[in-house]
């Protein structure tokens, strides 16, 4: 099912491509008519960040006919390379796959121990980044849409009880009757063809991981996506272009992903009122005499150099760099007195959603196949379980041959939360996670998996996760969550407290953990910020 694109979406995606073609840093409706727009410097309107958070903010601004700029840090992804393609695959990644790396960081280290996973590769401003802190390093997409474009797609709503548990002050009502919804309709949200499913080699790994958690008396659960499941099965079929059945995902996907870029942000564009700024980071922020804000970004070639140090000003400041990217932006303003009166809960309440990635090693019989569709179609549940509350993301690892591993990428309950501070000698900000606090998840994650080897006489992978044997990656989150959280370093829609006009709009909203994968999370928590904040604050 291919969703039906408004007139205004198709506007958006004309202007999208056209920026692509012609290789502008500037995107907007004028882009896609005639020559660069004429840069503009100041707009009432500021979205820092194109991923689920700015997405939801540029198309809501625009519509409501509010001018509006969004500077994203990565660059646009709508031009083939010399291979014809946008992005590269995950088993043969070029320049394109990592944020300005001389070799790619995969998630899965090793196969067999060995270091046969990643490549060299030459420094480029690539999809996919991922940031060091002490024992902790964190996955994000660089580029027009965020994390969306490099993410496995999974559209999970969590369940209420959990949700009104992390969000106590949010009224639950609104959001799984509006909110949610609203936030799935738009993303393009599909589910998996049950019979298709059953039959096909592609989800052959799925139904074994099924199977062994079954014997375990474990529940699995399917979970909606936001990869048009029709195109997949027209991969299959094949009658059209391989993407999650040629092994894209991480670097990015060239077919099949209803990415930002096709959907929140091709409406935005297609508003005419938003233009977005590509390969430009924000550095600063501030606020001028009049209360209006001022920014400094850096725009950076394809080198990385710093080509211009630009200045921005806006009335209104929506912050949407993702979990780190929003915190370290608030930790530096607060603590360089830039913005000297946000509050202490700025820094504070940052997770990885419990994140910890594993291998089981099946029996012989137990194939898991050669073909492996990318994308990510069901969980075992035991979130209910008030022993051990795991849900376990049943993830691919296709590499073209048969392996017999079943992967999984565990989210647990880890209570455990961290801080951020800034360092004046460096002025970095730092993340403040310790080695304990990942094996709070480790320990929840083996729990349930004892369980699923007891159960079937199987054991752990020791290969994957580098030289050292380490069973359960402990090192790596997919899921930032947290920094500035709702009615703590904000109210209880966004708006930073201390400040007026200034508003958050990410994953940094959500307190360190939200039981399932986050985008649609983040993304109806968005919507609700934006319906808020455009009903009260912006009226002449
Ligand atoms: P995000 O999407 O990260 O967007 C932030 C944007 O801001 C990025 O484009 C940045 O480049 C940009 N930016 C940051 N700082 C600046 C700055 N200073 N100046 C200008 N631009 C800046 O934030 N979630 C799911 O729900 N389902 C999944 O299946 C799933 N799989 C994942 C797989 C991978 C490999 C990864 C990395 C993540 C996955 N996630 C998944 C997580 C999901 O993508 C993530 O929660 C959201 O993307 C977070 O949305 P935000 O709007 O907070």
């Amino acid at each position: 099912m291919t969703p039906q694109l408004t007139r205004r979406q198709i506007l958006g995606v004309a202007a999208l491509q056209t920026a692509a073609t012609l290789g502008f840093t500037r995107i907007g409706l004028q882009s896609a008519r005639a020559a660069e727009p004429a840069p503009a410097d100041s707009a009432p309107a500021i979205v820092v960040g194109s991923g689920y958070g700015g997405a939801v903010a540029a198309l809501r601004l625009g519509q409501a006919g509010i001018r509006t700029l969004v500077l994203e840090m990565g660059g646009l992804w709508d031009t083939a390379g010399a291979d014809g393609r946008v992005f590269c695959s995950t088993t043969a990644p070029d320049r394109r796959s990592m944020w300005f790396r001389s070799r790619t960081e995969a998630p899965l280290a090793t196969f067999l121990w060995l270091d046969v996973v990643n490549r060299a590769i030459s420094p480029y401003p690539g999809v996919l980044d991922r940031v060091h802190h002490d024992h902790m390093s964190v996955y994000v997409g660089r580029g027009v849409g965020g994390g969306s474009l490099v993410n496995g797609g999974m559209a999970v709503t969590p369940p209420r009880s959990y949700f009104t548990e992390q969000f106590p002050g949010v009224d639950a009502d609104d959001m799984y009757g509006t909110y949610f919804p609203r936030a799935r309709a738009m993303l393009g949200v599909n589910s998996i063809d049950p019979a298709w499913f059953e039959s096909t080699e592609w989800y052959r790994f799925t139904r074994t991981s099924r199977k062994a958690a079954a014997s375990a008396g474990l529940r699995t659960t399917f979970v909606p996506n936001v990869y048009d499941f029709g195109y997949m099965q027209r991969e299959a079929a094949g009658t059209a272009t391989r993407s999650a059945l040629a092994g894209e995902v991480i670097y990015g996907n060239n077919h099949g992903k209803r990415s930002l870029d096709k959907t929140y942000l091709a409406a935005a564009l297609g508003t005419g009122n938003v233009t977005i700024h590509t390969l430009e980071k924000v550095t600063s922020v501030g606020r001028a005499g009049d209360g209006s804000y001022v920014l400094t970004a850096d725009r950076i070639d394809a080198t990385g150099a710093v080509v211009e140090r630009k200045q921005y000003g806006c009335t209104y400041l929506f912050l949407a760099g993702g979990s780190l990217g929003t915190t370290e932006l608030l930790v530096r303003a607060r603590d360089t007195g830039t913005l000297p009166d946000l509050a202490p809960a700025v820094g504070a309440g940052w997770g990885t959603n419990g994140n910890t990635m594993l291998g089981r090693a099946n029996h012989v019989w137990d194939t898991v196949g050669a073909d492996q569709a990318t994308m990510p179609v069901m969980g075992i549940d035991d979130w209910a379980n008030p022993d051990n509350p795991v849900f376990a993301e049943i993830a691919p690892l296709p590499m073209g041959f048969e392996h017999w591993i079943s992967l999984y990428l565990a989210i647990t309950r880890n209570p455990e939360r961290a801080s951020f501070t800034y360092d004046s000698s460096s002025g970095a900000v730092r993340l403040g996670w310790t080695a304990d606090q990942s094996a709070v998840s480790v320990a929840m994650a083996r729990k349930l998996f004892d369980r699923v080897n007891a159960a079937n006489a199987t054991v752990y992978r020791y290969d994957l996760f580098g030289s050292s044997g380490k069973v359960f990656a402990d090192d790596f989150t997919y899921h930032p969550l947290g920094g500035c959280v709702l009615g703590r370093a904000t109210d209880g829609y966004g708006r930073v407290k201390g400040y007026t006009k200034l508003y958050v709009t990410d994953g940094s909203l959500v307190p360190g953990s939200i039981g399932v994968n986050p985008f649609v999370t983040i993304t109806a928590l968005a919507e609700r910020t934006m319906a808020r904040v455009l009903a009260e604050d912006t009226a002449p």
